[in-house]
C-alpha cells in the first residue's frame, strides 16, 4: 500500500527501539547489509495529519552489529517516530538543541511529498510538482540495532552533495566512495578526509531541477558513506540514538532557500557586533606582555588596521584557566594593555579551555574549588570525578549537563574578567573542546603520564609542540570487548582509534545519567552555549563573539567558529574556502574563518601575502600562529603588509554591506557567502568550484590559488561582472577566463552585475573610526540593465538596537532611489553615487530632483563609470538620476 502524506518543508522521523542483549557479528559488507529483513509496517492509521503504524522485523533478524529489535512502532506527520513501548532510547535533549514546532499544511501546498510501501517497509521523499524522487530507502533494509543504525538511501549518477562535516573534503563531494565519519576530535595536522572537530550531520543536494537537503538529528558517532558501487547511494551508520530526519524541500530556483529552512531546524545565526569584523591577531606562543603590546605596537607603526589582539593559553600560570602568570603576564600588565586597546577602539581577546586543573590539594585554586563545591565535574562511571590530562597537567572536565554549572562558568568568567579587577575582554575564544584529553588509552594512570608529558611546560624551555610526544602517539589500543559502550560492535573510522582516545571515555557520565557515548559530540556545543551565557551576563544587553573549534548542528545561533589548527601549506590554503563554505553556507554557522597564513610550520612571505588577502574575505578574519613557528604578523614583510592593506582596504569599504548581510542571515538564515553554484543553479560548470565564492551576494572573490603564481584561471558564468579596482564591465561568457600579471599584493575581487553597493568612501584604522566616514553607493547594474540592494545599520553592538535605518536602493532607467527608515543617526554623508557601464556622458543629472551643475559630475569613458558628487546628509531618502 501506498500512502502520501504532505509537509511544507520538512518531515520528521524518529524511531525508538527496545534495548535487548547483544549478539555480535562484525560483517560491513553492503550486501549483507541489503539482505537483511528490514520490517514490515502494520496497522497504519492516518489521523490529523499524524500517521502511525507498527514495524515488525519481516524475516528471520539479521543481527549484524547486534540483535535486531523485533518490534518498532512508526508514528509520522512530520514527525515519524519508531518507538520501544517499553523503553526509550537516547535522544539529544532540547537544552542543547530545541525542535521547531511541527506544522502540518495541506497536502496541495506540500512541496514534497512522502510515500511508503508497506511490506517491507521503504519510504521515499518526492518532489510534488515534478515527482522526482528525492530521498528511497527502496531495497536497502533499514537496520535497527542497539548500537547500529542503518539508513540508506539511493541517489542520481553523479549527484551534487554538499555538507556533511567537519572534514577537508572538497565542497563538492566525490560520490566515489567517500567515508564522512563524526566524532569530535582534536586533530591537528591531520589528512584531508578524516574525522575532525565538528559534527554536522546535514547535506544539501543540487540538481538543476532544484536544491534539497536533508539532516539527521543524531548526536552519536557515525560513518555516512557515499558509493557509487552498484548505484550511487548515501548511507548513514550511527552507533546509537534514533532515526530522526528532517527533509528540507529547498527549492527549484534558489539553492539559498533549503539554507534558510535548515536555519529553521537549527536556529538562525547570531548577530555578532559590527567590530568582530575587524581584523584579529593571534598566536601561541606570545612570550610575555611586553611581547603582547610589541605586537599591537607594531601593527599601528605599519598602519595595518589592527581590532583585535588575542592571546592564546600562554598568559595562563602553568596554564590553567581562570589564571594569569605573576611574572609572565602580570595583572597590572595586563590590564593596561586592555585599557590601552579600549582607549584606542581596539579589543582584546583570550582564550578559555574547558579542562579545570585538578588541585584538591592546593587551596589558592580557587576555579578549581568553587567547581568541586558546585559538583559540576563530568563523572566517572563510579561516581568519582573522571581525570583527563590536558594542558595544566591532570584536569577535571566542567559537565555541561550539571545544574550548577551554568552558576559555576558565568561565576568564573564574571570574576576573572572583571572589569575592575581583573581581564576585560571583549570576547571568548574557546578550545580544546571536543574535549581534548592528552592521556592515553587506558589511561590507568593519568597522573604519572603528565608527569612523564611534563605538563604544565616550565616557561625557560621550549613551549611543547602540540605535536610533541603526547600527540604523536599513534598505537591504538585495543579496548576490551565486553564493553559496548567504550567498543560498540560497529566502529565508526574515527582517526583516534577507539572512541575513547584522546578525549573524556565514553563511559564518562553526566550530572543527567547521560554518558559520553551519546553526548561526546556535544560537549564543544554546550560549552559554547555556556560561554555566551556567561559573557552576554558581562555585558547585558550587547552582543559578544564567541568562537569556539568543536561544534555541532546548531551552534551557530549562539557562536562562530574557527577551522582549528591547520598548516601553513598551500593546500590548506585552498581547503579553507571549501571548508568556509561548510560552515558558512551549509551548517549556518557563518561566522567562520580559517587561521590566516596557516598555524603549524612555517609559513612563507608569498603564501602570507597571498592569505592575508584571502582571509580579508573570510567572515572572521584572524591572522593565528603556533608557538614554534616563525612570527607571521602583517607587518613582518614589507610585500605582506602592502597585500593586507589592499585587500583589508576592500572589506572595511564593504564592512556595511557585509553587517547587513549577517543582519539578514540572522533574521532569515540567508547565507552570508555563496558558492558559485547557489547563484547559478542551472549551470553545471560551477557545481564543483570551491576556489571562487561569493562574498556576501554580490562580491566575487577569486584568489590565486597556486604557490609562486601570478596567475590563475577564473570562472566567469554568463553575466555581466564589474572589476572592482577599476569598475569596469567585463561580460561572463560561461567560461573560463584567464587572469595574468596578478601580483602578490592584488586579489580579484569582482562586482555581479544587478546590485547597488552601499560602500565607505574610504577605510580606517579602527571600525569606530570607519563608522565616521561618508558613503557612496556604487550602481552595478545586471543584463536586464536594472540594480538593486539594501542597507542596515545600528548602533553595531545592541542586542535589540532602540534604532534602525533601513533602506533599500533600486535603479532603473537612469534613476537610483534610496528610500527606507532612518532612525538611527549615522551622522556621516552620501558624498557620491558611482553608476557603472554608463556608455555615454550623460547631458543632466539630477540630485533629489534638482539639476547639478555639470563640475559635480564626470563621466570616464574607459572604464564607462558615471561619477556623481552629491554629498547630502544620509538621513533621508535620496535619488540620483541621470539623462
Ligand atoms: C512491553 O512490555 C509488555 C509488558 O511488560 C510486554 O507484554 C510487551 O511484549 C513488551 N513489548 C515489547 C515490544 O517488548
Ligand atoms: C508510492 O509508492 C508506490 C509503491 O512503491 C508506487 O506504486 C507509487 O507510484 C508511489 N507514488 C508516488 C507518487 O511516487
Ligand atoms: C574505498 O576506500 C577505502 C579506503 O580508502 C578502500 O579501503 C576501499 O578499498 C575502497 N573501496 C572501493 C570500492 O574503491
Ligand atoms: C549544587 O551546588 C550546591 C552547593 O552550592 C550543592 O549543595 C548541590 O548539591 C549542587 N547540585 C548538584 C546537583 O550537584
Ligand atoms: C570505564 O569502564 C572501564 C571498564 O569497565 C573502567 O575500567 C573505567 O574505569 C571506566 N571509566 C570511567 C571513566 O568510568
Ligand atoms: C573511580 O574510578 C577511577 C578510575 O576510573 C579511579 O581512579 C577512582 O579511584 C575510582 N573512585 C572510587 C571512589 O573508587
Ligand atoms: C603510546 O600509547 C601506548 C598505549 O597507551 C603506550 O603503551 C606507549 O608507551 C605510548 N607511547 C608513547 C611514545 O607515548
Ligand atoms: C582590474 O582593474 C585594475 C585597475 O585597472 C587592473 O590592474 C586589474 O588587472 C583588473 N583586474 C582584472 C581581474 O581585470
Ligand atoms: C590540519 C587541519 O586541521 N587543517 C585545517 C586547516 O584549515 C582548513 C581550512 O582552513 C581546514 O579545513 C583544515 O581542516
Amino acid at each position: 500500500m501506498a500512502f502520501l502524506g504532505s509537509y511544507r518543508h520538512w518531515i520528521f522521523l524518529t524511531l525508538w527501539l527496545r534495548l535487548v542483549s547483544y549478539v555480535f557479528a562484525t560483517n560491513v559488507d553492503p550486501a549483507v547489509l541489503d539482505a537483511c529483513p528490514g520490517y514490515n509496517a502494520q496497522n497504519v492509521k492516518m489521523e490529523g495529519g499524524t500517521l502511525t503504524a507498527d514495524l515488525t522485523l519481516a524475516d528471520e533478524a539479521c543481527n549484524v552489529f547486534g540483535e535486531d529489535l523485533t518490534t518498532l512502532s512508526l508514528r509520522d506527520r512530520i514527525h515519524l517516530k519508531i518507538v520501544d513501548p517499553n523503553s526509550s532510547r537516547y535522544e539529544i535533549p532540547e537544552s542543547v538543541l530545541p525542535r521547531p514546532s511541527n506544522q502540518a499544511v495541506s497536502p496541495d501546498s506540500a512541496s514534497i511529498q512522502f510515500n511508503f510501501t508497506t511490506s517491507p517497509f521503504t519510504f521515499s521523499i518526492y518532489r510534488s510538482s515534478s515527482q522526482e524522487i528525492l530521498f528511497s530507502t527502496a531495497s536497502h533494509p533499514i537496520i535497527f540495532e542497539p548500537q547500529y543504525l542503518r539508513v540508506k538511501t539511493n541517489l542520481p549518477d553523479n549527484a551534487n552533495i554538499y555538507g556533511f562535516g567537519e572534514h577537508t573534503n572538497p565542497f563538492h563531494l566525490s560520490t566515489a566512495n567517500t567515508t564522512l565519519t563524526l566524532w569530535s576530535r582534536d586533530s591537528p595536522g591531520i589528512p584531508a578526509g578524516r574525522n575532525l572537530y565538528g559534527n554536522h550531520p546535514v547535506y544539501f543536494e543540487h540538481r538543476t531541477t532544484g536544491t534539497h537537503g536533508v539532516f539527521f538529528l543524531n548526536s552519536n558517532g557515525m560513518d555516512i558513506k557515499l558509493s557509487n558501487t552498484g548505484g550511487t547511494s548515501l548511507e548513514y551508520n550511527a552507533i546509537g540514538g534514533v532515526m530522526d530526519f528532517y527533509f528540507l524541500s529547498g527549492s527549484e530556483s534558489d539553492p539559498a532557500a533549503v539554507a534558510r529552512q535548515y536555519a529553521e531546524v537549527v536556529g538562525l545565526p547570531a548577530e555578532v557586533a559590527y567590530w568582530t569584523f575587524g581584523l584579529h591577531q593571534c598566536r601561541f606562543g606570545y612570550k610575555d606582555f611586553v611581547d603582547v603590546a610589541g605586537v599591537v605596537s607594531k601593527y599601528a607603526a605599519a598602519g595595518i588596521p589592527l581590532e583585535t589582539m588575542w592571546t592564546d593559553i600562554d598568559y595562563m600560570d602553568r596554564r590553567r584557566i581562570f589564571t594569569v602568570d605573576p611574572q609572565y603576564f602580570p595583572m597590572n600588565r595586563m590590564r593596561e594593555i586592555v585599557d590601552h586597546l579600549h582607549s584606542n577602539d581596539q579589543r582584546y581577546i583570550v582564550m578559555t579551555d574547558p579542562a579545570v586543573a585538578f588541585l584538591p590539594d592546593d587551596p589558592s585554586y580557587l576555579s578549581y574549588h568553587r567547581g568541586k563545591d558546585l559538583n559540576v565535574y563530568l563523572k566517572a562511571e563510579n561516581g568519582s570525578d573522571f581525570i583527563a590530562i590536558v594542558w595544566p597537567g591532570v584536569t577535571v572536565y566542567p559537565d555541561w549537563f550539571s545544574p550548577n554549572v551554568t552558576e559555576y562558568w558565568n561565576n568564573e568568567f564574571r570574576e576573572f574578567y572583571d572589569p575592575e579587577t581583573g581581564l576585560d575582554i571583549d570576547g571568548a575564544w574557546i578550545d580544546m573542546n571536543e574535549p581534548s584529553n592528552f592521556c592515553n588509552l587506558p589511561c590507568d594512570d593519568p597522573f604519572q603520564q603528565a608527569r612523564d608529558a611534563n605538563l604544565p611546560p616550565p616557561r625557560s624551555s621550549q613551549p611543547p609542540d602540540p605535536n610533541a610526544p603526547i600527540f604523536q602517539n599513534d598505537s591504538r589500543p585495543q579496548l576490551r570487548k565486553r564493553d559496548d559502550i567504550l567498543d560498540p560492535p560497529y566502529a565508526i573510522d574515527n582517526d583516534a582509534g577507539a572512541l575513547s582516545s584522546r578525549t573524556a571515555m565514553t563511559n564518562a557520565t553526566h550530572a543527567n545519567g547521560l554518558q559520553e557515548y551519546d553526548t561526546h559530540n556535544l560537549y564543544g556545543s554546550m560549552m559554547s552555549i555556556a560561554t555566551r551565557t556567561a559573557m552576554l551576563a558581562r555585558r547585558p544587553g550587547k552582543r559578544t563573539l564567541v568562537i569556539t573549534r568543536s561544534t555541532f548542528a546548531g551552534v551557530g545561533a549562539h557562536v562562530g567558529k574557527w577551522l582549528g589548527d591547520n598548516l601553513s601549506r598551500w593546500d590548506q590554503y585552498r581547503f579553507s574556502i571549501a571548508g568556509m563554505l561548510n560552515f558558512a553556507t551549509i551548517f549556518q554557522v557563518p561566522m567562520v574563518g580559517s587561521d590566516i597564513c596557516g598555524f603549524n610550520e612555517d609559513t612563507s612571505e608569498t603564501l602570507c601575502a597571498r592569505w592575508a588577502m584571502l582571509g580579508a574575505f573570510y567572515p572572521f578574519m584572524r591572522n593565528h600562529n603556533a608557538d614554534n613557528a616563525k612570527s607571521q604578523e602583517y607587518y613582518i614583510w614589507p610585500l605582506v603588509t602592502q597585500a593586507a592593506k589592499n585587500a583589508i582596504d576592500i572589506r572595511y569599504r564593504l564592512m556595511d554591506y557585509f553587517y547587513t548581510a549577517f543582519h539578514q542571515a540572522h533574521t532569515d538564515g540567508t547565507p552570508v557567502l555563496h558558492p558559485l553554484w547557489f547563484k547559478y543553479p542551472k549551470d553545471a560548470n560551477t557545481f564543483s568550484l570551491d576556489l571562487q565564492f561569493f562574498f556576501g551576494d554580490s562580491i566575487l572573490v577569486s584568489p590565486v590559488t597556486e604557490e609562486g603564481s601570478t596567475s590563475v584561471d577564473i570562472y566567469l558564468p554568463d553575466d555581466i561582472f564589474y572589476n572592482f579596482t577599476s569598475l569596469a564591465p567585463i561580460e561572463g561568457t560561461g567560461s573560463t577566463v584567464s587572469l595574468s600579471n596578478v601580483d602578490f599584493t592584488t586579489i580579484p575581487v569582482h562586482i555581479k552585475g544587478g546590485v547597488v553597493l552601499p560602500l565607505r568612501v574610504e577605510s580606517a584604522m579602527t571600525t569606530t573610526e570607519l563608522r565616521t566616514k561618508d558613503f557612496e553607493f556604487v550602481v552595478a547594474t545586471g543584463q536586464d540593465g536594472t540594480a538593486s540592494g539594501s542597507l542596515y545599520i545600528d548602533d553595531g553592538e545592541s542586542i535589540e538596537p532602540s534604532q534602525m535605518t533601513t533602506v533599500d536602493m533600486s535603479f532603473k532607467e537612469g534613476k537610483l532611489d534610496v528610500k527606507g527608515t532612518f532612525d538611527f543617526p549615522t551622522g556621516v554623508n552620501v558624498a557620491r553615487v558611482r553608476f557603472l557601464n554608463v556608455e555615454n556622458a550623460p547631458s543632466a543629472v539630477k540630485v533629489n530632483g534638482e539639476e547639478v551643475d555639470s563640475s559635480r559630475f564626470e563621466h570616464d569613458a574607459t572604464n564607462k563609470v558615471l561619477d556623481v558628487s552629491v554629498g547630502v546628509s544620509f538621513d533621508k531618502d535620496l535619488s540620483v538620476e541621470f539623462s
